[in-house]
């Protein structure tokens, strides 16, 4: 029986080796195909940190591979099942169901994933494989644990929250090592932690952690104060750990050129920042519960101040919020957030329960920068003038749900020994939580 196994092997852990003992175990022929830088560029795998050759090297290393090749481009699967004669294709369980396609052309197994990868299963300590532990189970926790599987060096070993039954749910779901039964008891496991519980617990789980010399990559808003922010980043700089608050736009490879594009005098002087985002929702959910700090502004503010820090800086002379808050609801659901700079003039608009144009517009003195919705994940934006034959196209990735481009800059920093980044600074994140600070307690309301 002829086995085949395809992978990254990027840092070669004991993960890696007991799923091709096993798939080895399963014929008498192992087949072992690497992937491609370009390969693993072209299917969103983010932070691979060993070469090709490397990582060829690691599978042959193992002595449990007769034979290995490369894999280069989408579909090849199929081609070598059947050029190379295959009679079982196996994959670790973490692919469950997304290989079944293959099935029509040999016997497709998945084997167990090893779960929770412990630094003394690590061939290499220093190799750079982080632990991180997921603390809350909601929607977001979900999805970056699916994104979290594209970003190499990194593994998930559990999750915590309030709720036990939650978290096992959680853990079983997605195959994790550990279901805490305390904050404590998942911090000890872990180098660093992703903080998706509600809004208004961020600070002291974020305390608590940088506390133990754990990193920390938090879900927007990371604080609802300034205070708070200065809090948790003094104590961050004390711990001397990586404090990212994870605005996922901030770190898309799109918004990063649309900022430099914006930023380089193409349309101009910039004189004035529009940025939406609404979102519509109703019924029983914590978007709409004042007690879990709800509300269009801390649930979706943090996008468009992003767009207007990065584009205009933190030096704004006035800023003024209007915002519709109905005694009934307790929260904001349609909110304006209107700043006067020396030279320019921006708008961040947040509706719940309101649906407007999802768009960012960037005018200029020479043209103007024109992002259809979602303007967020910066896919793709238009650079326009009076002349249209002048008109520039731009178009750029913004693979799965984008959260893996922040989970690749926390883990980069971690490994790089860096405490800040250019693409989120300390001193924009507290602009944010300013900003937001004044627009949720001075706004002018009405409703
Ligand atoms: N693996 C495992 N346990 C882990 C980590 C990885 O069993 N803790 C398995 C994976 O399920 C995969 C193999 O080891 O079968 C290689 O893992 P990666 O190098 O992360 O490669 P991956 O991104 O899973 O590539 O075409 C490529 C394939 O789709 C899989």
């Amino acid at each position: 029986m002829r086995v085949i196994t395809y992978g990254t092997f990027d840092l070669f852990h004991d993960g890696h080796r007991r799923l091709l003992e096993r798939a080895r175990a399963l014929g008498d022929h192992l087949i072992v195909a690497v992937t491609t830088e370009n390969f693993d560029d072209a299917r969103g795998k983010l932070n691979v940190q060993q070469s090709l050759m490397d990582r060829i090297q690691n599978v042959q290393d193992s002595g449990l591979a007769d034979e290995v090749i490369i894999e280069e481009y989408e579909g090849q699967k199929i081609n070598d099942i059947q050029r190379h004669h295959v009679d079982i294709f196996a994959i670790g369980s973490d692919w469950l169901g997304k290989f079944d396609y293959l099935k029509d052309y040999c016997e497709v197994v998945y084997l167990e994933r090893t779960k929770g990868i412990s630094s003394t299963q690590l061939r290499n300590e220093n190799a750079g494989m982080m632990r991180i532990g997921v603390v809350g189970t909601g929607r977001i926790a979900n999805r970056f644990v699916a994104e979290a599987h594209y970003v190499s060096g990194i593994d998930i070993e559990g999750a915590w929250s309030r709720d036990p039954a939650n978290v096992k749910t959680f853990v079983d779901q997605h195959d994790l090592d550990l279901a805490a039964g305390s904050y404590e008891e998942l911090l000890d496991q872990v180098d660093s932690v992703y903080i998706a519980s509600p809004h208004g617990t961020h600070l002291e789980y974020a305390l608590a952690a940088i506390e133990r010399g754990k990193h920390v990559l938090c879900e927007k808003p990371m604080c609802l104060t300034e205070a708070d922010c200065v809090r948790l980043q003094e104590a961050a700089a004390e711990a001397d750990v990586v404090l990212l608050e994870a605005v996922k736009t901030a770190f898309s490879p799109g918004f990063q050129r649309l900022v430099a594009v914006a930023r380089s005098g193409s349309i101009g002087d910039i004189r004035s920042v529009d940025a939406t985002f609404t979102k519509l929702t109703t019924g029983d959910v914590r978007e709409l519960d004042a007690a879990q700090e709800g509300g269009s502004l801390a649930e979706l503010a943090s996008y468009p101040l992003l767009a207007v820090v990065k584009l205009l800086g933190m030096d704004h002379d006035d800023v003024r919020t209007a915002s519709f808050k109905p005694e009934s609801s307790g929260v904001e659901l349609y909110s304006r957030i209107d700043f006067r700079y020396p030279h320019a003039v921006a708008s961040a608009r947040t509706g719940l329960g309101v649906k407007a144009e999802g768009d960012l517009v960037i005018a200029g003195t020479r043209g103007y920068i024109y992002v259809p919705a979602p303007w967020w994940k910066t896919e793709y934006f238009e650079v326009r003038f009076e002349n249209q034959s002048d008109n520039k196209k731009f178009y750029y990735k913004f693979d799965g749900d984008g959260l893996r481009y922040e989970i690749a800059e926390f883990s980069s920093m971690i490994r790089r020994g860096e405490r800040e980044t250019f693409r989120l600074r300390a001193t924009e994140t507290r602009w944010m939580a300013r900003v937001l600070e004044s627009a949720r307690t001075d706004a002018h309301v009405f409703g």
